[in-house]
């Protein structure tokens, strides 16, 4: 039976990472989804009584605290299960996996932005350099993964390659446009295998 739940968003790339950690610490079981429309001008008045932010991920646990973002989240629910850990508890190896999780989650960041500049502000509103910015910074960091870090990513399913999965289909989600395949065929072939893990395939976003 459930004893958390999981404010979320089917397409929430930030939601995502927290549903496919559950699928790969087999506790899906132990949380259900309750889907909330929220947007930076529109919050959710039902999650900004969890999360004064306004944002998905928030987790309802059994006592009624709420965890929030996806880092604490996962950090949470990495610690309940019996299985070899997600997040190195040390080490070398704690600080690299956080620190390439925290770069996919830069992309997310900026790959959300980016989303909400095209699909929410007022057109007469939109700054072109900042879009361009944004886009950057997405640049960089698929960079960054496909020539310094493809064979750490390729290493484990763990922290840091849920967080640049999650990355990947959110950019083929809301930016297909930019077509990265064709210019990181490392991360392109990494993707292809690793999106057809379960753990991906149920949390696929819906279009
Ligand atoms: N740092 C947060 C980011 C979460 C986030 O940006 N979620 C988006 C949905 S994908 C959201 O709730 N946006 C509403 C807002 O920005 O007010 C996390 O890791 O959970």
């Amino acid at each position: 039976m459930s004893t958390m739940t999981l404010f979320h968003s089917p397409a929430s790339p930030f939601v995502r990472k927290v549903r496919v950690l559950l699928h790969e610490t087999g506790q899906q079981e132990r949380v259900a989804l309750q889907e909330v429309q929220t947007s930076p001008v529109a919050p959710s008045p039902e999650l900004l009584a969890g999360n004064p932010a306004g944002k998905i991920p928030a987790l309802r646990l059994a006592d009624g605290s709420v965890l929030h973002d996806s880092r604490v989240i996962l950090d949470y629910l990495d610690s309940q299960h019996v299985g070899e850990p997600l997040i190195p508890a040390a080490g070398h190896a704690r600080w690299r996996r956080l620190t390439l999780a925290s770069l996919a989650d830069a992309m997310l960041d900026a790959a959300v932005l980016l989303r909400y500049e095209q699909a929410l502000r007022p057109a007469d509103k939109r700054w072109d350099e900042w879009s361009a910015a944004q886009l950057e910074k997405i640049e960089h960091s698929l960079a960054y993964f496909e020539r310094e870090a493809l064979a750490e990513i390729d290493s484990r399913f763990d922290i840091a390659a849920i967080g640049l999965a999650c990355a990947l289909g959110y950019l083929d989600l809301r930016q297909p446009q930019l077509a990265w395949r064709e210019r990181y065929p490392g991360l392109a072939a990494w993707f292809a295998e690793v999106e057809r893990r379960p753990s991906m395939l149920a949390s696929a976003p819906s279009r």
